[in-house]
Formats: C-alpha cells, structure tokens, sequence
C-alpha cells in the first residue's frame, strides 16, 4: 500500500468512524508524527535529519546506519530530546511506537504535551541500556490521557549506548500498539 492511498483510507475510516461513534470517542488509527517541533541535535540538514522521523518508517526493519532515520550529532556525546507534533485527527493517546533502527535501548523518558497546564507530563521512564543488534519496535502503553495528545517528547541517552543510535518513526494511538508488525495495525511499513 502506498502512503497516498494509505492516508486516503485512515482519512474515510476517520470521518466513517466520527459519524458512527459520535459518542464513544476518537478513532483508534495509529497516527504518524507529522511536523518537527524541536531538538537537541541533529546529525545532518538533509540526511539523518529530524524530518526522518515523519511519517511512516521508511526505514524499519532494516538495521543499521541509514539516512532515513534521525540520529544525534555526536554518537556518543550527551543527552538528547525530540520533540514531535502530530496534528492530523487529534485524539487522546495510551500508546506509543519508537521505531529504533540502530543500536536500539536509548530512550529514557517519554512525555506528552498537557494542553490544560502547558507542561510536560511523563507517560514512561526507565535506565536506557543496549537492547540488541536488531531493529525494534519500542511500544510503551500508558493510560488513556484525558486530553488529545498533539506533541511527544522524547528524551534519549546517547552515552548509554554504544554507536549511533537511531529513530525511523514515531507512532501513537488510543489503544495498544503490537510491538510486531501486526494486520491489526494499519499502517502501510514493510
Ligand atoms: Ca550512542
Ligand atoms: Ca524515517
């Protein structure tokens, strides 16, 4: 499926879903970061750049040191933050996908935008440590905020893990997301 025609079907299941479910709540489509709110660092403007993150993974489940996923300036050098929109159907969120497509383990914390009080909350934090020679899909599922979650911080330690480490995308949803490549999930990677 090809991301104009995937869009075409998420966009008529989500007015096809507001018309029917007018009262149970948003659509449970999986949706895409789609805009580059800001960043501690990125490696390059035009390849490994933060904009690698938008989108579908173009990516995933190659592994390895590839341009199309976003990766921090210094390898090993410091920590680091992303922080992403996603403005297309806004919704709550309960879940969230990092596509980690090169030395995998780093993220640490994870927050979501809190437009009743501006701040940052945090959904998920732990000790980032090495998780493999394997791409991944990192899933973290949270409970069901009570607003519509339309920006995503990330935030990452560079020196926890050895060599590059590297995002495709970023994903959230209003139910669970499977960690593995799912037909319950309708999103178009490979
Ligand atoms: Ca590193
Ligand atoms: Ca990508």
């Amino acid at each position: 499926m090809r991301f104009t025609s995937a869009l075409l079907i998420v966009f008529t299941c989500f007015v096809a879903c507001e018309e029917t479910t007018e009262s149970s709540g948003p659509p449970a489509d999986v949706r895409w970061a789609d805009a580059v709110l800001g960043f501690s660092s990125e490696y390059d403007s035009t390849e490994w750049n933060a904009g690698q993150m938008l989108g579908e993974p173009d990516t995933y489940p190659d592994y390895g040191d590839i341009e199309t996923a976003w990766t921090s300036e210094l390898r090993d050098g410091m920590r680091e933050f992303v922080e992403l929109g996603f403005n297309a159907h806004p919704a709550p969120a309960s879940s969230i996908a990092i596509f980690e497509t090169y030395n995998p383990g780093f993220v640490d914390t994870i927050y979501v935008k809190n437009p009743n009080t501006g701040g940052w909350d945090i959904v998920w934090q732990d000790t980032a440590a090495a998780a493999g020679d394997s791409s991944r899909i990192f899933v973290v599922n949270f409970p069901l905020t009570s607003f519509n979650v339309t920006q995503v911080r990330i935030a990452m330690d560079m020196t926890a893990v050895i060599g590059w480490n590297e995002i495709d995308a970023v994903a959230i949803d209003n139910e669970p997301i499977p960690s593995k490549p799912d037909s319950t999930w309708n999103a178009a990677y490979r």
